[in-house]
């Protein structure tokens, strides 16, 4: 088989929490009475905590501290804990669940590359807590998508070269971080429409076909 391991980011493409992610910054950006819709959210898609508290801030008129804003971002993050607490093993779908178990029974590495500090809290909600064999995750990277170190990181931990692996990505700067790392990138998502991939797919059951039709 070409491909030996398959990396997912996990916002937007094994499960959905940008919802709640939106819920908790507009209740901050409220506070502080900035405009945020749901246009400045798709923005914040594969951004760090901090990077996207800086684009929210981008129409606060003043100026914050540093610790104002880490109290702030530290805020959000509250709340959108708090929101975490509701999902379940409901937000998995057979559709993800179905084709990351056809993957490795193809004998497929399966890695988790996330900017999310909240990883392993929301695997262990979804019921996806030590499924991986690896996570790489908001809290082992120093800088965030679309630098590459995120998805670098979950292949060295499979001891993968970056050219057998695949990422998987919603968001734009997730998959300009793909190829940066020098991997092929299957898109769904914004990331699908925006064409960012080197595979634009429309469901994630069709990385079972990818990988089928790159076996030799
Ligand atoms: P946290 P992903 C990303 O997850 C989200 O898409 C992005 O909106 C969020 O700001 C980022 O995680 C950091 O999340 O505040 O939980 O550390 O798409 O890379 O899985
Ligand atoms: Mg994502």
């Amino acid at each position: 088989m070409k491909y030996k391991a398959i990396i997912f980011d996990l916002d937007g493409v094994i499960c959905y929490t940008d919802e709640y992610h939106y819920l908790a910054w507009k209740s901050v950006a409220d506070s502080l009475s900035i405009p945020f819709d749901r246009e400045i959210n798709n923005r914040l898609r594969g951004v760090s905590r901090m990077e996207s508290l800086e684009i929210i801030l981008e129409k606060f008129n003043g100026t914050l501290s540093t610790v104002e804003k880490e109290e702030l971002a530290a805020q959000k993050n509250e709340l959108y804990k708090q929101y975490l607490t509701k999902m379940s093993t409901k937000d998995l779908s057979d559709e993800v669940k179905n084709t990351l178990d056809a993957l490795r029974k193809k004998g497929l590495l399966l890695a988790i590359g996330s900017s999310s500090k909240n990883t392993g809290f929301i695997l262990n909600q979804i019921g996806l807590n030590g499924y991986f064999d690896a996570v790489s995750d908001g809290s082992n990277i120093t800088r965030s998508k679309p630098d590459p170190e995120v998805f670098l990181k979950a292949a060295s931990f499979v001891s993968v070269e970056p050219e057998y692996c695949i990422v998987v990505e919603d968001a734009v700067s997730g998959a300009e971080a793909g190829h940066r790392a020098g991997m092929k990138v299957a898109a769904v998502g914004d990331a699908s429409n925006a064409g960012a991939g080197d595979w634009n797919i429309k469901n994630i059951t069709e990385l079972v076909r990818i990988v089928e039709d790159e076996e030799s």
